[in-house]
């Protein structure tokens, strides 16, 4: 098979790139990446010496694409579907993209700050870094509010890489911070992109892992 996919299930930025896979039916190997464990740890970093996940391997291209919009972006031009992920026109391209990045900076970062700080020792808690996180999702929810109402997909009708960023994302962002009914708009996308197939999928190949996520 030509790609095999470095990733966790319950990690945010790959349940993104497989939503796009599975949008496509896209065939590929999975190969789950322990970082707690030191051997997997330095064969994964020897691929993308970042050492953040997910990472794509092409081996008939010989190629190894970091990042998760990269990811997407290559599959969409060298394994295109039923699903384009980027639209052609390149002004609907620049939006998806802008899309992609507010969801990965704006909602996803803050996201992890959250949890990330709930499973570090108490003496190196950032409870200021925490309180600023909490306030960008503030602000990135009420835009998502603004920008959904009219619309199915961040997009429009079409679903893109800018859902597959969002799917994720925001259903992490919603159990650190709840969206509720102060923010219906944006929690009705949340249950549109769950009950998408390709994210029911991820999410449900992910529930062994759960236990992991901290409360
Ligand atoms: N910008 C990267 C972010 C990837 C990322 O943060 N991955 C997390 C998992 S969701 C990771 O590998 N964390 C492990 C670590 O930081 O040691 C992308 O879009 O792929």
């Amino acid at each position: 098979m030509s790609l095999t996919l470095y990733y966790h299930p319950l990690a945010s930025f790959c349940m993104k790139v497989l939503v796009a896979l599975y949008e496509n039916d896209t065939a590929f190997e999975p190969h789950l990446v322990d970082l707690g464990d030191a051997t997997a740890r330095a064969a994964f970093t020897a691929l993308w010496p970042i050492g953040k996940m997910p990472v794509l391997r092409d081996e008939t291209a010989d190629r190894t694409i970091p990042e998760s919009t990269i990811i997407i972006e290559y599959l969409a031009q060298h394994f295109p579907g039923r699903t384009p992920l980027l639209p052609a026109d390149a002004d609907r391209a620049r939006q998806t993209r802008l899309r992609d990045r507010f969801y990965d900076l704006y909602v996803q970062l803050p996201m992890q700050k959250v949890v990330s700080d709930r499973i570090r020792p108490a003496e190196q808690r950032d409870p200021y870094g925490v309180e600023q996180a909490k306030t960008q999702l503030q602000t990135a929810y009420a835009m998502i509010d603004q920008d959904m109402p009219s619309k199915t997909w961040a997009m429009g009708d079409a679903f893109t890489l800018a859902d597959c960023a969002a799917a994720p994302a925001l259903y992490f962002a919603d159990k650190v911070m709840p969206l509720g009914d102060a923010h219906a708009t944006t929690a009705a996308y949340l249950a549109r992109l769950m009950a998408r197939p390709s994210f029911a999928r991820t999410l449900e190949e992910a529930q062994p892992y759960f236990a992991l996520f901290p409360k």
